[in-house]
C-alpha cells in the first residue's frame, strides 16, 4: 500500500483559501536553509538546496529551493535578474532526478499563488516521480 496521501478537490481548494499570501517574510525554508530545522538533503551545491518533502505526493517527492530568496517569493514574482538561478534550479531538478533513478520518467511543479494552492512564500521547484503520473494534475 502507497505511503502517499492524495488530495480532494475539497481539500485543496481548503489549502488555497488558507493559503498565505505573500508577505516577503521569511520561512519555514529559510531555517531550513540555515539546517536550524532538519530535512533530508538529497542535493546541494552554492545556489540551490534540495531536500525531500514532508508531505510526500509521490515515492519520489523533492522540494528544490535556491539559497538566497531575493525577492523570489513566487515565479509570478521573477525579474530579468533571475533568470541566471532559473535555469540553475532547472538542471538542478534533472541532477535530482538522476540522482533518485527517475531519470525515465518526472514531473516538475511550481505552485503559484493561492489559486495555485502555494503554501511557502519562498520560490521552489516540487521533483516528484517514481510512480505514474496522471494527466491533468488536480
Ligand atoms: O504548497 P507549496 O507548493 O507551497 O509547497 C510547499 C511544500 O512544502 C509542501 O509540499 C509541504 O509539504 C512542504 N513542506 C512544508 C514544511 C516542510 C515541507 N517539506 C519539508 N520539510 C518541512 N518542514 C520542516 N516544515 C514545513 N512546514
Amino acid at each position: 500500500m502507497s505511503s502517499v496521501s492524495a488530495t480532494t478537490d475539497e481539500e485543496a481548494s481548503a489549502k488555497a483559501a488558507a493559503a498565505d499570501v505573500d508577505s516577503g517574510a521569511t520561512t519555514i525554508f529559510d531555517k531550513i536553509i540555515a539546517k536550524e530545522i532538519p530535512s533530508t538533503v538529497v542535493y546541494e551545491d552554492e545556489k540551490v538546496l534540495g531536500f525531500r518533502d514532508i508531505n510526500p505526493q509521490a515515492p519520489v517527492h523533492v522540494l528544490l529551493i535556491p539559497k538566497a530568496r531575493d525577492g523570489l517569493t513566487q515565479l509570478s514574482k521573477a525579474e530579468a535578474r533571475h533568470e541566471e538561478i532559473l535555469g540553475h534550479l532547472l538542471y538542478a531538478a534533472k541532477k535530482v532526478a538522476e540522482k533518485e533513478g527517475i531519470l525515465h520518467g518526472f514531473r516538475v511543479v511550481i505552485n503559484d499563488g493561492p489559486t495555485a494552492c502555494q503554501s511557502v512564500y519562498h520560490l521552489h521547484l516540487h521533483v516528484l516521480g517514481g510512480r505514474q503520473m496522471k494527466w491533468p494534475p488536480g
